[in-house]
């Protein structure tokens, strides 16, 4: 019997292609086909294998997930140890191993710095895959270095793992790398296990433990793991690339994904700038990661250095600070916003997170004061991600004192002593005493004069607190009332700085009526839908006249926003303060509706900017490329027409140049707001 000649070369056809495109999508991050097509031709090889049984081979795309769980996962001995890292915590530590190392390596201080492969340190699990003949034929997590277990079934599974490796493979190559979950579908999972009333992980990196340490590997399969390979263990038929940076190409070339973070540095401050980098950028990596790893370049020079006990001498892992520390939460209290809403703070024993010194951490609502039973106390365990407000995530109950006391909303505003109301079914609390509570009194001021908003520079929270609590400002519109005098007399503050605070507020009263509808601070009316309303309206007169149900014609405006508009208009207070403001000279040139969305030089264009800019900020550059019609987005794709590149610029610029996106650089962006239109 047999299969048929042809249906023997379709096979080998589809498995082929199927290679090539997870190749495309997983390493080279530019896939040609989509996952639709991309499924159907794994069903078309299916059917195949399903007619053809004896043409179905281990390294096949049909074949990733084993049906047959095991009792318990074999040991495997590493052919060469996987090593551990040394850690630094701190630039000192960093300069000191650069120093260590360049003393092992016998170099003069007058000798070039050292080069450096730089990447980040993925929170996951460190494995090591072996593939013969270009054939994946075992897979092993780290375990004590020496001995781990064979997870080959479960490894098999990610699909970013190529069970076969592109082109001539050597005999043996034994690749390492990190298997991680991203954060994306770490959420999605313990969404689906919350859903199901089943335990949730703590994190990623347990997520990417617990779904390899699976027996069963068709659990393994469901759950979205991926992997950067990241070092050569032993290799057998192939020339041992000369430097790190090469290997990493090496692996890129036979199939193994690398990440796309990684550069080569100079010397240890070429180490701490990329860090610095990759710090600021770690946010909006998909994943998480929890430092750098700086390697030795250069092999030779790596073996000169040799390792000590289990650590080599030549890399070491930058450790990002912590970002959540334990300490004592002494006191709650409520503050005022801008729309009256208390938010309960919780006022801590100060404690370093994440390199920052934390005494107060918000608890949100009371209902999450509820749900994470919260009380004076308490030893709370505070998160700090990012340049996010610090938060109380959780608090340790085994540490809770007998006399711990709950959280109280109080029923008069701390500020003004009004009432304080909590709508049906609302999470949030008020205080109703609206223009006559200073605490919102002094919001609404801030948000008013905040750089997206009218832009006054130097009128910030403590100006805003003196001119308020001198009774020389109330509302918006006494901002412009303010005298050189006046300002004069305020503590700390001399003729000078008053004129520059001055020159400030006159200058704020050129503005756009975007940024005027969101300085007003209308509930709801954040800086999208206020641009939206002025686009849709192109004139204050015609918002303040339109009717609840004009209104909710405006993309994105349903019945809540319109009522929180037709509310605050409704207001005698407000419309008094918006003709006084205009008054007072405050104005934005008129937007001709149409004209405004068909004819703009920039329209139908998208930037994506990166990297930081000389002689800007990069909000003031997409204001201006707003303003010219343009779109600004802050993520690269297909569709993006233009990447601008400032200083330092990263992942982005790597994405765009993937994607053939043109990049232009702050030269280029410079002309086209002053020419208004793009450069030929
Ligand atoms: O991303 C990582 N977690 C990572 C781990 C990395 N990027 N590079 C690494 N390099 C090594 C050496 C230098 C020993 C090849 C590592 C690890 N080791 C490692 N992971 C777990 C233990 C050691």
């Amino acid at each position: 019997m047999g299969a048929p000649p042809d249906a023997l070369a379709r096979v080998e056809s589809l498995r082929q292609q199927l290679a090539l495109h997870n190749y495309r999508y997983y390493v080279l991050d530019d896939p040609l086909i989509s996952d639709a097509e991309w499924d159907q031709m794994l069903r078309e090889l299916i059917d195949l294998e399903h007619h053809y049984p004896e043409l179905i081979s281990a390294d096949s795309p049909t074949q990733r997930v084993g049906a047959t769980p095991s009792d318990e996962f074999a040991s495997a001995r590493h052919r060469v140890p996987m090593l551990s890292l040394d850690n630094a915590f701190s630039d000192e530590e960093v300069r000191a191993f650069d120093r260590r190392v360049r003393e092992r390596l016998e170099l003069a201080d007058t000798a070039p710095a050292v080069r450096y492969s730089a990447e980040p340190k993925l929170d996951g699990l460190a494995i090591s895959v072996i593939y013969e003949k270009g054939q994946l034929v075992r897979a092993a997590t780290r375990g004590d270095g020496t001995v781990g277990e064979d997870v080959t079934a479960n490894i098999r599974t990610i699909r970013a793992v190529p069970l076969r490796l592109n082109g001539h493979a050597p005999a043996l190559i034994e690749a390492r790398g990190e298997v991680f979950m991203p954060r994306a579908g770490f959420e999605q999972l313990n969404r689906q296990a919350a859903e199901r009333g089943e335990k949730v992980f703590a994190n990623p990196r347990n997520a990417a433990a617990g779904s390899l340490r699976q027996l069963d590997p068709r659990v393994t399969a469901k759950r979205p793991l991926e992997i950067f390979f990241y070092a050569l263990g032993s290799v057998e038929g192939m020339t041992f690339p000369v430097s790190h940076s090469e290997t990493l190409s090496a692996l890129k070339e036979l199939g193994l994904r690398v990440s796309p973070e990684t550069a080569q540095v100079e010397g240890a401050e070429g180490c701490l700038q990329y860090f610095a980098s990759l710090q600021r950028r770690r946010a909006t990596l998909d994943y998480e990661i929890d430092g750098v790893v700086y390697k030795v370049d250069s092999l030779v020079s790596q073996s000169r250095l040799g390792f000590l006990s289990r650590a080599p001498r030549w890399a070491i892992a930058h450790k990002f600070p912590a970002e959540e520390a334990t300490t004592l939460l002494r006191e709650v209290e409520f503050q005022v916003g801008r729309t009256g809403a208390l938010t309960p703070v919780a006022r801590l024993t100060p404690v370093v997170v994440g390199g920052v010194t934390v005494s107060n951490a918000t608890l949100h609502n009371m209902d999450e004061i509820e749900r994470k039973d919260v009380r004076i106390g308490d030893t709370v365990v505070v998160r700090r991600a990012g340049d996010v407000i610090p938060e109380v995530a959780r608090v340790v109950i085994s540490r809770r004192p007998s006399d711990a006391q709950a959280v109280r909303l109080p029923s008069h505003c701390p500020v003004c002593g009004a009432a304080v109301r909590r709508e049906p079914d609302a999470a949030v609390a008020r205080c109703t005493g609206e223009f006559s509570c200073k605490a919102q009194r002094k919001e609404r001021l801030r948000h008013f004069a905040a750089r997206r908003a009218l832009d006054i520079e130097g009128l910030g929270d403590k100006l805003i607190e003196q001119v308020v609590d001198a009774g020389l400002v109330a509302t918006p519109a006494d901002i412009f009332t303010l005298t050189r005098g006046q300002l004069a007399a305020l503590e700390r503050m001399g003729e000078k700085s008053a004129d520059n605070v001055l020159s400030a507020i006159e200058r704020s009263k050129e503005t756009t009526l975007a940024r005027f509808l969101f300085a007003l601070g209308i509930r709801e009316v954040g800086e999208a839908t206020a641009a939206a309303l002025a686009q849709h309206f192109g004139s204050l007169e015609a918002l303040l006249g339109a009717s609840f149900e004009q209104v909710q014609q405006v993309p994105d405006v349903g019945p809540v926003v319109a009522a929180q508009l037709t509310d605050f208009f409704a207001r005698d207070e407000n419309r008094r303060v918006i003709s006084q403001l205009q008054q007072a000279g405050v104005r934005w040139p008129r937007i001709d509706s149409r004209s405004a969305q068909m004819d703009q030089p920039l329209t139908g264009l998208t930037f994506v900017l990166t990297g930081s800019l000389e002689s800007m900020s990069r909000d003031q550059a997409e204001d201006r490329l707003r303003a010219l019609g343009a779109r600004a987005s802050g993520s690269v794709s297909k569709k993006t027409s233009y990447v601008i590149a400032g200083a330092d610029a990263g992942s982005k610029l790597a994405k765009a140049e993937a994607l053939g996106v043109p990049v232009l650089d702050e030269a280029a962006l410079i002309e086209i707001l002053d020419q208004r239109r793009l450069p030929n």
